[in-house]
């Protein structure tokens, strides 16, 4: 009886991600894992990154899309190492093609790697890449029930920015009950507000990823 698919599949994910942690570990990169909905902000939050940290830290980015070289676009305007990797349908990254995507970038010359996942609250979450920290990004347009109805990529998140807080005055959106909800599903995330328009919160948010890095 041949039943067993999914899983070997998975498990074949994992070990070619353990592959990756070692690679990355061995030439002292800082990999993070970017995941959010369509347009919650992941770009916008990539060049605000970028903008204060270039001058301090080498970066390189992956933009993982179903199609188009859009995001690498903005991204290698900012000068960083930028690749573009097209899934041609899938919804998600995959600890292989990461794999291939690291062999294609400088890693000896690179302390920050991030990968900007395909936008979907969902897929991402279920495939580990061997990565040091994962971040999502909620955006205040999305709702504030969204770690309720999407558990899974919460629990994985080692931090939650709530992107987009300057439509606070134009939308609902109930931190507490948000933030509860977060709690419920992994009550160690940390959880911050920001605005990748206005800057607001982005202090917090680089503090948050240097005190990491050095971890
Ligand atoms: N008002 C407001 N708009 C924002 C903010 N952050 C991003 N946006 C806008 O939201 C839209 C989508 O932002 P992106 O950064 O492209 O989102 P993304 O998550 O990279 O989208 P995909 O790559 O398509 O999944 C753009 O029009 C941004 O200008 C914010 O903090 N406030
Ligand atoms: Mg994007």
């Amino acid at each position: 009886m041949e039943i067993k698919v999914l899983q070997d599949i998975l498990s074949a994910n994992d070990r070619i991600a353990e592959r990756n942690r070692h690679l990355l570990d061995e030439k002292g990169v800082f990999a993070l894992n970017l995941m959010a909905s369509p347009g919650a902000g992941k770009t916008s939050l990539l060049l605000e990154t970028i903008k204060r940290l270039k001058n301090r830290v080498s970066i390189a980015v992956i933009e993982a899309d179903i199609a188009s070289s859009l995001d690498a676009d903005k991204i290698s305007k900012e000068g960083v190492t930028t690749l573009q990797i097209n899934t041609g349908g899938a919804c998600h990254v995959d600890a292989n093609m990461l794999n291939n995507a690291l062999e294609s970038i400088s890693l000896e010359d690179t302390d920050l790697l991030i990968l900007e996942n395909v936008g979907n609250l969902v897929c991402p979450a279920e495939f580990t890449l061997g990565v040091d920290r994962n971040v999502m990004i909620s955006s205040i347009p999305e709702g504030d029930d969204k770690p309720y109805k999407y558990p899974l990529m919460f629990s994985v998140a080692n931090a939650v920015l709530v992107n987009k807080i300057d439509l606070l005055p134009y939308l609902e959106f109930d931190f507490r009950n948000f933030s509860r909800g977060v709690g419920v599903v992994n009550p160690k995330a940390a959880l911050m507000q920001i605005s990748c328009k206005t800057g607001d919160g982005m202090n917090e948010w680089i503090s948050w990823l240097l005190a990491e890095m050095k971890k």
